[in-house]
């Protein structure tokens, strides 16, 4: 009989392709078998009446990174791993930021030791690019791609890091010839400028001004100007956090027409929205990020574009900042104007269980579109699949169970991450993973993070696998029989 580190028994695996009932064994960290009824096994995980699945990948967080507004964000590799990991997250893929005046190469030098011997799951670093000078894009940044940072990522607006549209042409034709995707933070500067501007003028500083400092017009000029200039060059790109309707419909032209743009979106445009910036004094800090949540309306237009396959990724943007802390939130105090507060919101362990509540719970996405979104698809665009993003025999055994039937109210007390607050404090959700392997080595289990710091592996990345991706969604978009 083949010896197995570990069986997972009796549960419903959702893998690329499709959702068998069937068991998984795993030795030395990799899938090895899938069969109806594995025998052995030195730790045998009982999922019956559970939902097995490829461990989710966060290919859009920061994780200690210093931000525009001058303080660094609360989580470092280990909190934000175990955090990530409690949450169904076995990958994840935070930012190494360069300064203005700073060399790439020496931005990812700094992150690859904040990170070395920390993280308890796998991760890698995309690599924000905020000074392209010919070394960066000619000689950096290719030495870079080939080992294995296989994506960049530029800003359209914050003053200590965005590129003027010649500067993007120069980093997509870079990327272009590397075969990486841009990863693009789009928002009209000048128009988040102009309406800041005018709000101060009149004393609206409240954090609710936010939303109207950041309209929807000023993301869809700028997704509608990333995807012209991408569509010049020939580049592919990744438009972030869509959140506003009209940007929405922007990506979905362009991706009529052929043009190679994929979509992202995040939890906090599906369940959050402007009212919640103006929650009483300040409370609505909590919530400033950007681009912000919108009118609730909007949350539809965005599970639109997820159903039909608009948006192809789903991560979390988690930017954490403490609320009731000089180095957080209220750094410029805490009646500060809304454009004093850093933005962001966290969300590595909450991103897929909100997911799985309201898009499988409440019917509007099924198993397969799940996984795709929260795992296959970025495997693929981050140059990771196959080895991780499904359960196959030769992946990694980067596994989460879920308990579709566990009801859980989301509480910052039983969260991991080094939060103050949650945004989604008091939410029901119905479903959470009970246990998650990070290749083969339980990291949460039974209400225990066991993940171990340093037992997480830097990854050397591939090129990204996209074509797949292109047209309609291709997982189920609703829940049917053999998919519920
Ligand atoms: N917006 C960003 O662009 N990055 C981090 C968080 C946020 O709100
Ligand atoms: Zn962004
Ligand atoms: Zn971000």
């Amino acid at each position: 009989m083949p010896h197995f580190d570990v069986v997972i028994r009796g549960g419903q695996v959702v893998t690329d392709t499709e959702i068998i009932e069937c068991d998984v064994g795993i030795r030395d960290g990799i899938v090895a078998e899938l069969a109806p009824a594995i025998e052995g096994g030195d730790i045998v995980l009982d999922a019956s009446g559970g939902v097995v699945v490829p461990g989710g990948i966060d290919g859009h967080c920061h994780i200690a990174q210093l931000s525009s507004f001058g303080v660094e964000t609360a989580d470092d590799f280990t909190s934000g791993s175990i955090s990530a990991a409690c949450g169904g997250t076995t990958t994840i893929i935070p930012f190494a930021p360069q300064q203005k005046g700073e060399s790439l190469r020496e931005a990812v030098e700094a992150y690859r030791q904040k990170a070395d011997g920390k993280s308890v799951i796998d991760y890698g670093f995309n690599l924000i690019v905020s000074d392209p000078t010919s070394t960066v894009l000619e000689t950096e940044l290719p030495g870079l791609v080939a080992e294995g940072h296989t994506a960049v990522k530029i800003f359209m607006t914050y003053d200590a890091v965005r590129l003027d549209d010649r500067q993007v042409l120069n980093v997509l034709e870079a990327a272009r010839e590397l075969g990486v995707i841009t990863m693009v933070h789009a928002e009209n500067h000048d128009l988040i400028m102009w309406s800041t501007e005018r709000l101060l003028k009149d004393g609206d500083t409240a954090p609710k001004f936010h939303a109207m400092a950041h309209p929807p017009e000023s993301e869809r000029e700028a997704v509608y100007r990333i995807i012209a200039l991408a569509e010049a060059v020939g580049a592919e790109i990744m438009v972030l956090h869509l959140s506003a309707k009209e940007a929405i419909e922007e990506v979905r032209r362009a991706q009529a027409r052929g043009v190679p743009v994929l979509g992202e979106t995040c939890p906090q445009y599906l369940v959050l929205s402007d009212a919640d910036m103006d929650r009483p004094g300040f409370e609505g800090a909590k919530f400033v990020c950007s681009p912000p949540p919108r009118g609730a309306a909007n949350q539809e237009f965005v599970w639109r574009g997820i159903v039909d396959g608009v948006i192809q990724a789903f991560h979390s943007d988690h930017a954490g900042y403490r609320f009731d802390d000089r180095e957080g939130k209220k750094v410029r105090g805490d009646d500060a104007p809304f454009n004093r507060i850093p933005n962001g919101v966290p969300g590595l362990e909450t991103r897929l269980p909100i997911l799985f509540s309201e898009g499988f719970h409440k019917g509007r996405i099924g198993l397969r579109r799940f996984v795709e979104l929260s795992s296959t698809n970025p495997a693929r665009i981050f140059g990771l699949y196959p080895k991780k993003g499904t359960i196959t025999v030769g992946s990694d055994a980067d596994i989460a169970i879920w308990d579709p039937t566990r009801r859980v109210t989301l509480s910052i007390d039983a969260l991991h991450d080094n939060m103050d607050y949650t945004p989604y404090e008091g939410m029901e959700i119905d479903g959470w993973p009970v246990t998650v392997l990070s290749r083969g080595r339980l990291v949460w289990h039974e209400g225990e993070a066991l993940g171990e710091p340093g037992a997480g592996r830097l990854l050397r990345r591939g090129e990204p696998q996209t074509a797949e991706l292109r047209g309609p969604a291709h997982a189920d978009d609703g829940r049917t029989t053999d998919n519920a």
